[in-house]
């Protein structure tokens, strides 16, 4: 068996130093400062690594795809050339709006080298999400495919007087010709075929912007949390110590580029590594996933809590027909993973889920399950090495930290670890609204129990208040989960001119199951029984699905206010 990389956690925690961290990234040669495509692409091949695969890209319509971190190295010089060309300066910022291809990756990449600000766009968006991006994100060039121009970005295009450039990627298949480009748009394939496969990355402050991800909010503006190249330190040790990568590992994380996970942990935190990360450009199917990670060997596995729901809905039946033997460690993040999900890791791979916690401001993983720790299901894990993390409550602009045995509070972590963002683009009071004390406030309600373990309650504004008592929908959801009827469940405060709010569910029924009042009364007494009428659900309505943000968040908002 592969020995954990995270053999002893207290020690770990004890002789942490960020600044040692920093010392095992390379830099750029001659002192000129610290880049993430360096340290993700150049230096293995610097290192002699260059025939190592870096990707591997899957689709149903092409032939699987390998890319060596020398390959990958002269198509991001080449972009990161093309874009210098153009005019493309530091602090520019390069957006992309396209699936997971080879062309996204090179683009981000590239657009690092050259010193840009890197932002991913979700292609699935519709043309207002993506107009609301650009214009924050005072996007210069946008990089898309001829489809996604004229579905969604042609419309708003004259709403964007900022957007000098669009680059589109053809696709071979499809075989757009160049010649008939719409509004000056540029050829992805020609500019870069002109550009030198050589690139010398320009010096770079560690301290400058490198990543935008926006991040979707429930209420407001979406919020572009502007990331800079020293994050790398986090990318590369939470990748190593959190999710155990090793260089000669095959790694699969199924987020999509669109979102904070697919490039801190689907691009930069793998290559760091010097892993091979495996690019699936297929929407889920349970067979197909479990397809991958038999025939590609993944060995280490990072979705999400939805996603396992998922495959759990299909059955036992698919998995059970393959084999995963060189499958080693499984993590999620993004929502609440409840203890029935980390049990069926067990029972379909033998490995334990891995819960951990993060968020697009945090830049990367800051709590965790680790794989020599004890895996406690249900929990989020503890703080990462060199991250303090504290339970508190809000005192107008001060803190009160809470005994997080005794009561739930506002999960806040200190502030001054290297992937912490640096700023909301374009609001910064925003950004000032999430600290004080030196604390950086999340927004999510935890509890801490005796082993210094964190057990997610909700988000703060998420909270149900009901006669009194303050619920923690997850709390609600995790049990309601028990329930072999239940697939997938959402908890949420329903207004109520009582108790203010009343404990609401809405649940999603697994296949076999009908939605009739027998099962109804069913939910609901079990509810009673493990949580106490205080907590329980009081009303439970059926739903052929829970309405989710494309990221896979539940949207409770909208079911509160609902009729339903
Ligand atoms: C990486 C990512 C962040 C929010 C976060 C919290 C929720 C993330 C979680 C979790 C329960 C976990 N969240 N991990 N909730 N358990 N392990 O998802 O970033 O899109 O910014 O979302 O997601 O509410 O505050 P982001």
């Amino acid at each position: 068996m592969v020995p954990p990389t995270l053999v002893d956690y207290d020690s770990a925690c004890r002789h942490w130093s960020w600044e040692t961290e920093r010392a095992s990234l390379a830099g750029l040669p001659l002192g000129r400062g610290l880049n993430i495509a360096h340290e993700a692409v150049d230096r293995h091949v610097t290192d002699g690594h260059g025939d190592r695969l870096a990707f591997v890209f899957l689709s149903r319509s092409a032939a699987r795809r390998a890319i060596t971190y020398s390959q990958l190295a002269a198509l991001s010089n080449r972009v990161a050339g093309a874009l210098v060309r153009l005019g493309v300066q530091p602090g520019d910022r390069v957006f992309t709006l396209m699936d997971r291809r080879l062309e996204l990756y090179i683009t981000a990449l590239g657009t690092l080298k050259a010193g840009a600000t890197y932002s991913a766009l979700f292609s699935s968006f519709g043309p207002e999400p993506i107009r609301a991006r650009l214009e924050i994100g005072k996007a210069r060039v946008l990089v898309t495919t001829p489809s996604l121009y004229f579905r969604k970005v042609k419309s708003i295009r004259d709403a964007l007087p900022r957007l000098e450039q669009v680059i589109l990627v053809t696709d071979p298949v499809s075989g757009e010709p160049h010649n008939e480009l719409p509004d000056h748009a540029l050829s992805f394939a020609s500019i870069i075929e002109a550009a030198p496969e050589s690139f010398e990355i320009p010096p770079t402050d560690p301290q400058s912007p490198a990543l935008l991800h926006f991040t979707s909010g429930t209420t407001g503006t979406p919020k572009g949390a502007l990331h800079v190249h020293e994050a790398a330190v986090v990318h590369r040790a939470t990748g190593h110590l959190a999710l155990d990568l090793r260089p000669e590992d095959v790694y699969w994380c199924t987020a999509d580029p669109g979102w904070v996970t697919g490039i801190s942990y689907g691009l930069v935190a793998p290559l760091i590594v010097g892993a091979t990360a495996i690019v699936d450009r297929e929407d889920f199917e349970a067979e197909r996933w479990y397809d991958i990670l038999s025939s590609e060997a993944v060995n280490v596995w990072y979705t999400a809590p939805t996603a396992i729901r998922m495959l759990r809905r299909s059955g036992p039946g698919p998995a059970g027909k393959r084999h995963f033997p060189q499958l080693r460690h499984i993590a999620s993040v993004g929502e609440p993973l409840d203890p029935e999900s980390v049990r069926w890791g067990i029972e379909t791979f033998g490995l334990p889920v891995h819960d951990t916690w993060w968020q697009t401001e945090t830049g990367g993983i800051m709590i965790a399950n680790f794989r020599a720790t004890d895996n406690v299901p249900g929990s989020m894990g503890r703080p990462f090495p060199g991250i303090e993390a504290a339970v508190v409550r809000r005192r107008g602009r001060s803190l009160e930290i809470v005994d997080a045995s005794e009561q739930a509070g506002e999960l806040a972590l200190r502030s001054g670890w290297p992937s912490m963002f640096r700023t909301y683009v374009g609001a910064p009071s925003r950004y000032r609204e999430c600290f004080a004390d030196g604390w950086y406030l999340s927004g999510d309600l935890v509890r801490r129990d005796e082993n210094g373990c964190y057990w997610f309650v909700g988000r703060v504004d998420d909270a149900i208040q009901s006669a009194g008592h303050l619920v923690g929908p997850f709390e609600v959801e995790r049990v309601m989960m028990e329930h072999p009827a239940v697939a997938d469940v959402v908890a949420f405060g329903k207004p109520d001119p009582i108790a203010y709010e009343i404990v609401a569910a809405c649940v999603v029924l697994k296949t076999g199951y009908e939605a009739v009042d027998t099962v109804r009364l069913e939910l609901l007494a079990h509810g009673r029984r493990r949580l106490g009428p205080a907590v329980a659900p009081r009303e439970i309505t059926f739903l052929p699905e829970l309405p989710k943000t494309p990221s896979g968040k539940t949207l409770r908002r909208l079911l509160r206010h609902s009729d339903s």
